[in-house]
């Protein structure tokens, strides 16, 4: 039997989904393509999950789509692209950013063209020093996708999107973080341990407020002041009738560890 192409590991209160095709470093087959969407509907389902964490098997978390599987004539490549953009990854997308709790990406290696966007699209990007981030596609030909023509302009500004998608150069993790395309950068040999602590944290955190935060700063790019204060003020009404919220105030005035259940009653 061959290995799964994602591996899906339980833990307390938050899922890890390895990407694991290490010989070809992660690249996106439509077999994983098929098990992310899989491992993406069975956490969606599970209440008790409160943040996932998404990394990659072996030196590399990700070289973006298979390229075997795109050596076919020109007009069959036109074809097939889109037909699996709206049938694979975009599904695969939609489901990851829903999910109304943190995504912690751990990004283990080099992340190229779709892996690069996968994992831009996580809720915090941390990284091992030695990982670069790539926009692959021009070399081939292609512009990014998997929302990179959107994330990467509302994330390091468009110079930089600009100059990265253009000139398809490598960006080395602790210049990433210099630019504010991801959160934090660590030793690779520390990258799990935190990416497991933090998810650990958010597993015992506030989860409906990080929810409703969620939805907030999705929504901030597109709305002015005034429809953004709105949103605040609805969305801030509602984490008030948490009883995480109960619980915060509680615990802070006996001068005690809140302990939250991240349930919405
Ligand atoms: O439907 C659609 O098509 C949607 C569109 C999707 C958009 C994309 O993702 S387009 C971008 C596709 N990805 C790329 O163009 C990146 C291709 N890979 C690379 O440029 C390099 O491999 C890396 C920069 C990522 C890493 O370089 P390096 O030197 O560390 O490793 P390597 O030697 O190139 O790769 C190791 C092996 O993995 C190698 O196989 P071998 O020689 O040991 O048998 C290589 O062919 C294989 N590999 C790497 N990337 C891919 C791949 N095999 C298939 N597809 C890949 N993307």
């Amino acid at each position: 039997m061959t290995d799964p192409t994602v591996l899906v590991e339980k833990r307390e209160g938050y899922r890890v989904l390895t990407l694991n095709r290490p010989d070809r470093l992660n690249a996106i087959s439509l077999s994983l393509l098929e098990g992310m969407n899989a491992a993406l509907d069975d956490v969606t389902r599970d209440e008790g999950c409160r943040a996932l964490l998404i990394t990659g098997a072996g030196r590399a978390f990700c070289s973006g789509q298979d390229l075997t599987e795109r050596a076919v004539q020109p007009d069959q490549i036109a074809a097939t692209v889109g037909k699996t953009l709206h049938s694979h990854y975009y599904p695969m997308l939609r489901k990851l950013r829903a999910l109304p709790y943190p995504v912690v990406c751990a990004v283990n290696g080099v992340a190229a063209g779709a892996g690069c966007n996968l994992a831009l699209n996580a809720d915090i990007v941390i990284a091992a020093r030695s990982a670069a981030f790539v926009q692959a596609f021009i070399r081939i030909g292609l512009i990014p996708d998997i929302a990179g023509t959107y994330m990467l302009p509302r994330l390091v500004g468009m110079a930089r999107a600009r100059g990265l998608a253009m000139t398809g150069e490598d960006l080395p993790a602790e210049r990433a973080a210099e630019w504010g395309l991801i959160w934090k950068v660590f030793d690779d040999d520390a990258l799990m341990n935190e990416a497991h602590a933090m998810c650990a944290r958010f597993a015992k955190a506030p989860t409906v407020a990080l929810e409703l935060m969620k939805k907030a700063l999705d929504a901030s790019t597109g709305n002015d002041l005034e429809a953004q204060l709105e949103l605040e003020y609805e969305l801030q009404r509602q984490a008030g009738m948490t009883p995480d919220f109960a619980e915060g105030v509680r615990a802070f005035l006996e001068k005690r560890k809140p302990v939250f259940t991240g349930r919405k009653k």
